[in-house]
């Protein structure tokens, strides 16, 4: 690796007491807003906007600071449908007998299906991949560290940048994903994490009516 880095100042106090009140609450308030939308409509989204989000979501901390993610940036209609055919495949079989009985029945109430129109109507499809090793001066192997969980995190700052575009999407993960890396020829130390397809709600689109757990269930306090 390279050298240190420099470091530099960051103690700012950016806001009072009632200001960090005001803001955690309102973030609260507008994250709450967010919904999984499995009915994307075809209405173009300028570019621009998906590069915001995905600089947002590399903003996302990882071990040693090595960002050890790929974000496939795809708005081509043969592949949007290559891939919607590849996941279906994989999902037909899943929904079919693949998932346990107790699995199927957890999504019932969610009413997913094998079928992934949103892979083809969606604007954009964002395939996030994890980079599970460097790639040495030689073609050597170089490890990167806390892939899954850094990954993750970047997913999370992701999906919240779609939110506050006021675009939608869904966490689509079609098991197994190795075709991902095949249709969109990506290097071995690459594994697909996650299909975000893009874009506004379908103006039909609707979302069940689900509840969050209330804090007391979430919280456990030590004081
Ligand atoms: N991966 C499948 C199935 C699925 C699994 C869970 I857990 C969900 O919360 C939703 C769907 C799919 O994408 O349909």
């Amino acid at each position: 690796m390279t050298g240190r880095y420099r470091f530099i100042p960051y103690a700012k106090e950016r806001y009072s007491e009632e200001e960090m009140i005001a803001r955690s609450r309102r973030f609260y308030e507008w994250m709450d807003e967010r919904r999984t939308v499995r009915e994307i409509s075809s209405r173009p989204v300028p570019e621009e906007i998906l590069e915001n989000i995905i600089k947002t979501a590399s903003t996302a901390p990882s071990g040693a600071h090595l960002q050890p993610w790929t974000f496939c940036l795809i708005s081509n209609k043969d592949v949007k449908h290559r891939i919607r055919e590849l996941a279906e495949k994989e999902e037909k079989k899943n929904y079919g007998g693949r998932m346990s009985d107790r699995w199927v029945q957890d999504l019932e109430r969610l009413e997913t299906t094998w079928k992934k129109e949103f892979l083809d109507t969606a604007p954009w499809i964002i395939v996030v991949m994890m980079q599970l090793h460097r790639i040495g001066k030689d073609g050597e192997k170089v490890p990167n560290y806390y892939v899954t969980e850094s990954t993750g995190i970047a997913v999370g700052f992701l999906l919240a940048a779609i939110h506050n575009a006021g675009l939608v999407t869904v966490t689509h993960t079609p098991s197994p994903m190795g075709f991902l890396r095949r249709t969109l020829n990506r290097p071995e130390n690459e594994r697909p994490y996650v299909i975000l397809p893009v874009g506004y709600p379908a103006s039909d689109a609707t979302v069940p009516d689900l509840r969050r757990k209330s804090l007391e269930e979430i919280i456990v306090c030590y004081e």
